[in-house]
């Protein structure tokens, strides 16, 4: 039998064990059969090219972007505006910190999901009974003012260099919510206007190589709660994503970010957007990093379904209820496929 877990870091266990220990083998029935996933090709998710998404190209993006969250919920963007060099500069700092000493990463751990700033592994400790491959650093990023002092300050750039990338990426995502708002048919400032103060937080995700890949998950099926996701990956392939019932294999493409709608669009959206399932995978030979940026309302804001999204043919598929709410939920259940959204759904819908 494998031994138990017995370090805090699942990077700090992983690279001493040759099976996976028993509290990450998930039942039979909960594996991710990795020889059923469709392999990766160009049209696993669509390519949408943002150059002139304000100019020459407007309709047509807007176009590709509402088919895009109505038939898949996830594309890849590419001409995004965020240069090159920001990308690879983010990546290798996430590399860096997850290779600094044990000790020195431990300074930032804690299992407190309340925690803003936090080292921690799997997906929530205390709440779920398999853990997950993953160790991640998770950070709230907006108000960047009110965060920057608690991030780690190893490696010594960190905090301007992750500090610089978000605020780019808070660019991009308000570039995104316009278009989105006007692919729904409302003002391009809906969505903007109705996420009260606005939130943005960041996972930094490192799956370290595993043993017995067959056997576990770095995070299983999920929906994401937030409002929309930008995610980074390295080159190493990983995520998969749910369609037409088999999971696809949506494989890197450099320079490019992949968008997913998140539960908060789907509920604005009055259930015309999809907020699709998706989850990452291990492999053998090779440690994993994914960035995530989770965008989302403030804990106060509202969220319903857009008025001018609500008729006779659709009535409102949700109550309004605060992102607070929301977000206590999903953590509180755990990861699980059953989407948190049927718990706000309105009987009737
Ligand atoms: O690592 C990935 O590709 C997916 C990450 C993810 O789904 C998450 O952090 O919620």
């Amino acid at each position: 039998m494998a031994p138990a877990a017995t370090k805090l870091l699942l990077a700090d266990l992983a690279s001493s064990i040759s099976r996976v220990p028993n509290n990450y083998i998930r039942p039979e029935a909960d594996r991710p059969n990795l020889t059923e996933v469709k392999a990766s090709d160009a049209s696993s998710i669509p390519l949408i090219d943002l150059q002139g998404l304000f100019g020459p190209n407007h309709d047509d993006i807007i176009r590709q972007i509402s088919q895009a969250c109505q038939q898949d919920g996830f594309f890849q963007i590419k001409n995004h505006g965020i240069p090159e060099e920001m990308v690879q500069a983010i990546m290798n700092i996430a590399r860096e910190f997850f290779r600094l000493p044990e000790s020195e990463r431990l300074k930032n751990y804690s299992d407190d999901p309340s925690k803003s700033t936090r080292l921690s592994t799997s997906f929530n400790l205390k709440t779920e009974k398999v853990s997950n491959w993953r160790d991640f650093l998770r950070l709230h990023c907006y108000p960047l003012e009110e965060y920057t002092h608690e991030w780690p300050t190893n490696p010594p750039s960190f905090r301007k260099e992750v500090g610089e990338y978000c605020t780019r990426v808070r660019e991009l995502v308000l570039k995104l919510l316009e278009a989105i708002s006007e692919s729904l048919g409302l003002e391009r400032e809906y969505i903007s206007r109705n996420l009260g103060r606005h939130g943005q937080h960041m996972a930094m995700n490192y799956y370290p190589p595993c043993p017995q890949p067959e056997l576990t998950y770095g995070l299983p099926g999920h929906t994401d709660p937030n409002l929309i996701t930008i995610l980074l990956q390295d080159d190493v392939p990983g995520l998969q994503v749910l369609r037409d019932g088999k999971w696809v294999a949506v494989n890197p493409i450099p320079n490019t970010f992949i968008v997913n709608i998140g539960d908060q669009m789907q509920v604005i959206s009055n259930d015309k957007y999809k907020s699709v399932l998706h989850r990452a995978v291990v492999n053998c030979n090779t440690e994993r990093i994914s960035i995530p940026t989770f965008y989302c309302p403030s804990p106060e804001a509202l969220i319903q379904p857009a008025p001018g999204l609500i008729d006779h043919e659709q009535p409102a598929v949700y109550r309004s209820f605060t992102y607070e709410e929301y977000y206590h939920k999903f953590w509180n259940r755990g990861l699980r496929t059953e989407c948190c959204l049927d718990m706000f759904k309105i009987p009737s819908a």
